[in-house]
């Protein structure tokens, strides 16, 4: 390189270093209320085309094409010399279920943890319903702030746990949101992230954040609490420059009352917890299989046998995560690393391979106990990171397109590797980037496919196992299990997992390459690539009972059976729906863009919107319902519709599944048709239509961009469920909680156009 070209290779560096910290210091602004989103507009900092404006040193692509500004748009993440698969990858966090006793009867029962965990009994009333009583009593005022309620869980009836004697807890988990524990570092040769730069839960109430995520094991059959407390700091700013400090958890997908979906605008704040009640719900209760006479719905009792729960057993749930929901704030908080996986365990899906009753599986997991073995069951959160040149996560909500990491995390671990034996493995695999839109296949050392089979999509067994070489492409949110035979090789082989979907901004993948292309380590797109390397080896210890060692020359019991559950039949659906989901700043049509606490007055644009059924485009506001559901056991046809060519959105529903139908005459791949999803790419200029029928609780949920960046800029909408049952506080629209750190007021939402039909 001439001197020349050296001088402005340096001042382009320095160009977008300065460019990156003063785009740092408006998301940092953002962060803490200084500013808000609506403020970026109107100063014109965010352009027509939903980009930061090129302008005021904000881009830096301002002045000069900086290659290396792929995908992230500021200098490549440090390395510090770390080579990919030189650190074991670690297994998700096992959490260990707290037996929980019951006390009195009736609504008053109690749900009452050991003595020694010194927590108060979960119940079916919020603790704030208590502060609101007792206003100045101290046992229930928050007892970090001296203000506020003790629970963020809103008070009163509407907000009580739905169902709670039939779904009594029977077990229950404290963890708690903190600052990330010292010495957490993502390679050893990173630096340690500093604490306020990375958020996670932590076991036990009031703890510190711990890496890697957590993972909970639950089985239908026994309800859950899952006690969060928020252990982050009081000082809003004390967040590393992104992140709020407020929470609300989401279980994506699991059938829960909405006051337990974590997306009901009920987000709480430091010194606070919230009680979820996960009530491993089989779909359908009400309609099918209502006398629990069917073994194949049912979960397992620990001691090889089986206890029936009603429901639909073609509904039964698997794969799960659970993640931050605040809304506004989702992609600063997940992405900081407020999320864990839950996987449910039922009849047929038991996570033992070697236990035959006829209802039971046998699918590749263990056998060392009864159920939920994951010595061969595996989960993979696969995510995008970037970090500054000190090596400390960041974060940059600009543009508006969506957030590209340049660092491959599985398990939040930079691309480790995993040491497994030559027999069949389950992998849950989990997109858990921000934005980014992933598509994996497995290669040999010799770079050759690797054949597996697919056999469930969104945590939904599909009704036979697919065959594959590549999967297809994979959004934000959705999961992905499949079986892989190691059989095929030897002691020493390797084998890795690689993404071959080539992105460079945040709206839409770029190309679809070939395994060769993306092994060939040219992409400009630093995720393109092996992400995990599978080393196969003689023996491994066991993960489900510790000091057994797992060989090799066991045999491999498990099975992939031709068969895996029954197909949901599509009938005539009691009524349609039509959503458009646009691109709306600019949009001639009139996008009528507000949101709730951010932008509160008059309308504004915002760079995404929807529409339902032809009515008025929208941006997310809680306190107005978009779409209602008069009541329970009403089968609909929805279809949702992409504005647009040049972008994708992963579109989640909450609380329920859709069954796949067709693709308005494009093509579907085997692993979508006719199958249960909760998330659906929409494909650029793509329309998905779906079968769905919303049961058991009501109250108010949403439906949104998974892309969260997206979904952050209000690309939500609120949807009102009623139950229909006379004289349940869901037989009435939902009043909207607006959460404070001196407690929660509720207002009257708005029933917009469309909404009801
Ligand atoms: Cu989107």
């Amino acid at each position: 390189m001439s001197y020349l070209s050296e001088k402005a290779s340096r001042i382009r560096q320095r160009e977008a270093q300065n460019a990156r910290n003063n785009r740092a210091e408006i998301v940092k602004a953002l962060s803490i209320g200084q500013i808000t989103r609506r403020d970026l507009y109107r100063w014109g900092l965010l352009s027509a085309g939903g980009v930061l404006a090129l302008k005021n040193g904000l881009s830096p692509f301002a002045s000069s094409a900086f290659a290396d500004g792929v995908p992230t748009g500021t200098p490549r993440s440090p390395l510090f010399g770390a080579q990919k698969f030189t650190q074991p990858m670690p297994r998700l966090a096992l959490q260990t279920p707290i037996p929980l006793a019951q006390s009195g009867t009736g609504l008053n029962a109690l749900a009452n943890f050991p003595a020694a965990f010194g927590e108060r009994p979960a119940k079916r009333l919020s603790y704030h319903t208590d502060f609101s009583a007792n206003p100045n009593d101290p046992q229930f005022r928050n007892p970090i702030s001296g203000r506020g309620p003790i629970e963020g869980r809103p008070p009163g009836e509407v907000f009580a746990h739905q169902r709670w004697n039939e779904f009594f807890p029977k077990v229950g988990y404290v963890m708690s949101l903190g600052q990330i524990a010292p010495n957490t570092r993502f390679h050893p040769n990173f630096p340690a992230q500093a604490p306020n730069k990375v958020w996670t839960m932590g076991t036990g109430r009031f703890q510190q954040g711990t890496l890697p995520p957590f993972l909970i094991k639950g089985r239908y059959g026994e309800p859950i609490l899952t006690r969060i407390y928020n252990n982050l700091s009081l000082i809003r700013s004390d967040n590393g420059g992104f992140g709020r400090n407020e929470t609300q958890l989401h279980f994506h997908n699991a059938h829960n009352g909405a006051e337990s979906d974590g997306a009901a605008n009920t987000h709480h704040f430091p010194g606070t917890f919230y009680d979820y009640r996960w009530s491993t719900t089989l779909a359908r209760r009400d309609k099918i299989n209502t006398q629990a006479t069917d073994r194949r719905a049912s979960g397992p009792d620990g001691n090889g046998g089986l206890v029936n729960v009603a429901g639909d057993f073609r509904e039964l749930q698997g794969t799960m995560w659970a993640h931050d929901h605040r809304f506004f704030f989702t992609a600063e908080n997940v992405y900081k690393g407020n999320l864990g996986m839950v996987n449910y365990y039922s009849g047929p899906d038991r996570a033992n391979e070697q236990l035959s009753d006829g209802v039971n599986l046998r699918l590749p997991s263990g056998s060392l106990l009864d159920w939920g073995n994951l010595d061969f069951d595996v989960n993979l959160v696969v995510s995008d990171a970037a970090t500054d040149q000190n090596g400390q996560l960041f974060f940059d909500i600009f543009n508006t397109d969506g957030f590209l990491g340049d660092l491959p995390f599985v398990n939040f671990a930079y691309a480790p590797f995993f040491e497994v034996l030559p027999r069949k493995y389950r992998l849950r695999i989990l997109n858990a980037c921000m934005s980014r839109f992933l598509k994996l296949a497995l290669a040999d050392s010799s770079g050759r496919a690797v054949p597996f089979q697919f056999i469930a999509n969104d945590g939904n067994l599909v009704v036979s196992p697919i065959p594959l070489t590549v999967l297809d492409q994979q959004g934000v949110a959705e999961r992905y299990d499949i079986v892989v035979d190691f059989s095929a090789f030897r002691v020493g082989d390797t084998v890795r997992l690689v993404n071959t979907l080539l992105q460079v901004d945040g709206r839409v993948p770029e190309a679809e390459l070939s395994l060769g292309q993306a092994l060939a380590g040219t992409s400009q797109d630093p995720l393109v690539g092996p992400v995990l390397q599978f080393r196969i080896v003689s023996q491994v210890p066991s993960v489900d009972v510790p000091g057994v060692t797992r060989f090799a020359t066991e045999p491999d019991r498990s099975v992939v059976p031709a068969v895996l559950t029954e197909q949901i039949p599509i009938v005539t659906p009691v009524r349609t729906r039509s959503i458009l989901f646009a691109d709306g700043n600019g949009d001639s049509r009139g996008a009528n863009g507000q949101c709730i606490p951010d932008c509160p007055d008059t309308a504004r644009e915002f760079p995404w919107v929807i529409s339902v059924n032809g009515q008025a485009e929208h941006s997310m506001n809680a306190n107005r319902i978009q779409l209602e559901v008069p009541k329970a056991g009403d089968i609909e046809h929805w279809t949702l519709q992409n504005d647009g060519g040049g972008w994708d959105h992963p579109i989640h529903l909450h609380f329920e599944e859709g069954v796949t139908i067709d693709r308005g005459g494009s093509s579907i791949p085997a692993t979508e048709r006719l199958v249960r999803k909760d998330v659906w790419r929409l494909r650029p200029d793509g329309r998905v239509t779906f079968q769905v029928q919303f049961g058991e609780y009501g109250g108010a949920y949403v439906s949104h961009c998974h892309n969260t960046v997206h979904e952050d800029f209000a690309m939500l909408m609120r949807i009102q469920l009623l139950t229909g049952v006379a004289g349940s506080p869901q037989a009435a629209v939902t009043p909207t909680p607006n959460p404070s750190p001196d407690g929660v007021v509720f207002t009257t939402p708005e029933i917009l156009p469309g909404a009801i039909t």
